[in-house]
């Protein structure tokens, strides 16, 4: 395989497509090898076809705001690759929100959702409109405008949509009853539903524990566990909160959160009411961290800048892609950091990653490690199909046993000759021989 002539192939077809070439990069690099031992994969064209999505939908989102002005907004759905189930993946709601973002996620989904063991295939979607500061109404009114162009192109066995950033419960909420008037159905077309309408205990969490689950097992690999660890996490969105509950519950220190506007430092840990103001913080829709400082005067705010340059033996970066780079990553270094697990979806730079393992720090990706909230969308969806509910023990049951085995495939696919596990490597060539053995199976098509 020649992955600088397949890159300058993309290159030339999506110009400016930055986030979704980095995330395509990658995933070539890890896979070189089994693609190259497996002359049926290149036969069947199977890198060129997994790197292209299926189909994407780009769509006008007219809505009207509270002062009876219009506004446009665009909406998007990828649907990159249905080989091993539907199209699944979440829909994000920010104003950077462009094709190449919503193309890397959807990309990188198709491993995550592959090595779940679910039966999911891989999509994203999303819009460039900013849910800061509107009202319910207007996010409502916003939301019935976007799933009237949707809900055409998806079903709970075409494409399941999910949350992301800016699209939580709420959001989740006014797309279904949208959905379910056009459709006139009530089926499992989503997933993070109310926990009264279809939803499943544990979801709004899972990405964080699931998070949390799959650092434990690194730590594991060199027994070590996370009583007492010092812990460094970015965000404070739903990831961050669920990571920082379980990193808590599991005798971790959790020393900071960050928004937009700098980062929080606690040296007592934040973890109970803490947590609760913490997704107070995230309700009132400002999405700053500052006012943390205000009411637990022992922690400090640093304006405008991030968490990495604090002393920890684990970091959680939980925000958003690109947010850690290769001075951050050489600070988190110099100040004695142990593992890096990524919460958020490519949230350190290939630079940053790569210094991460020259210096043999275990390193998780997120298509592994933050898999956990996609898996219990998975476990939503088995349950919407059996019309049942799993009480809050059995979902979590199940999603700490993935989160294990998860660990356990990247392992296995990834440990190097000196020992070193790289997960990145397990995760993407896991990830991808199921998708492709699929492929393969299915014909060209
Ligand atoms: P949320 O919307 O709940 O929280 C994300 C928040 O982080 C936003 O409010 C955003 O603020 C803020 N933020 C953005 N950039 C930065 C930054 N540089 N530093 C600090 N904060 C920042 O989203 P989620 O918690 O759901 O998502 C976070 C990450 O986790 C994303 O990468 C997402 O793709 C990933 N993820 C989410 C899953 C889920 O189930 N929700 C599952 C797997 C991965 P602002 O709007 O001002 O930029
Ligand atoms: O990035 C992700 O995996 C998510 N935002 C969750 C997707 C989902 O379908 O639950």
């Amino acid at each position: 395989m020649d992955i600088e002539k397949i890159m300058i192939g993309l290159e030339k077809k999506h110009p400016g497509e930055t986030e979704y070439l980095q995330a395509v990069h990658e995933v070539l690099e890890s896979i070189e090898d089994v693609v190259n031992e497996n002359p049926h994969f290149e036969a069947a064209g199977i890198v060129e076809r997994i790197i292209e999505p299926d189909r994407v939908f780009t769509f006008k989102i007219p809505w009207i705001d509270d002062n009876g002005k219009v506004h446009v907004n665009i909406g998007y759905r990828v649907q990159f690759n249905n080989a091993i189930g539907p199209y699944k993946g979440g829909l994000r709601f920010h104003p950077s929100v462009n094709l190449s973002i919503l193309k890397f996620l959807g990309f990188e989904q198709i491993f995550k959702n592959s090595l779940t063991t679910l039966p999911m295939g891989g999509g994203k979607g999303g819009s460039d409109f900013d849910p800061k500061g509107k009202s319910d109404t207007e996010i409502m009114r916003f939301c019935q405008s976007f799933m009237l162009e949707l809900w055409h192109a998806i079903g709970p066995d075409t494409d399941v949509p999910a949350g992301d950033i800016g699209v939580g419960g709420k959001e989740i909420g006014y797309l279904y009853g949208t959905y379910k008037k056009l459709a006139r159905e009530h089926t499992g077309v989503l997933t993070g539903k109310g926990i009264n309408w279809g939803g499943s205990l544990i979801r709004p969490e899972a990405t964080g524990f699931g998070t949390v689950y799959f650092a434990k097992e690194m730590l594991k690999t060199k027994g070590e566990s996370l009583e007492g660890k010092l812990v460094a996490i970015s965000g404070f969105g739903n990831v961050a909160w669920g990571a920082a509950q379980k990193a808590t519950e599991l005798g971790a220190k959790v020393v900071t959160i960050s928004g937009p506007d700098g980062y929080i430092y606690d040296p007592d840990g934040i973890s109970g009411d803490k947590i609760d103001f913490m997704l107070e913080l995230r309700a009132s829709n400002e999405d700053i961290v500052k006012p943390y400082s205000y009411e637990f005067p022992e922690a400090k705010f640093y304006q405008g800048k991030r968490p990495w340059e604090v002393k920890c033996d684990v970091a959680l970066p939980c925000a958003t892609q690109n947010e850690l780079n290769k001075e951050d990553a050489a600070s988190l270094v110099k100040n004695g950091v142990s593992f890096v697990a990524e919460g958020a979806n490519m949230p350190c730079t290939p630079e940053a990653v790569e210094i991460f393992q020259e210096n043999k720090i275990l390193f998780g990706p997120g298509k592994a490690v933050n898999a956990g909230g996609v898996a219990t969308s998975g476990l939503e969806m088995s349950q919407n199909s059996m019309k049942l509910n799993w009480p809050r023990e059995e979902v979590d049951r199940r999603l700490h046993q993935i989160m294990i085995d998860i660990h356990d495939t990247c392992v296995k696919h990834g440990t190097d000759e000196d020992g070193y596990i790289n997960y990145v490597k397990g995760a993407n060539v896991a990830g991808f021989l199921k998708v492709a053995n699929a492929m393969l199976d299915e014909g060209i098509i």
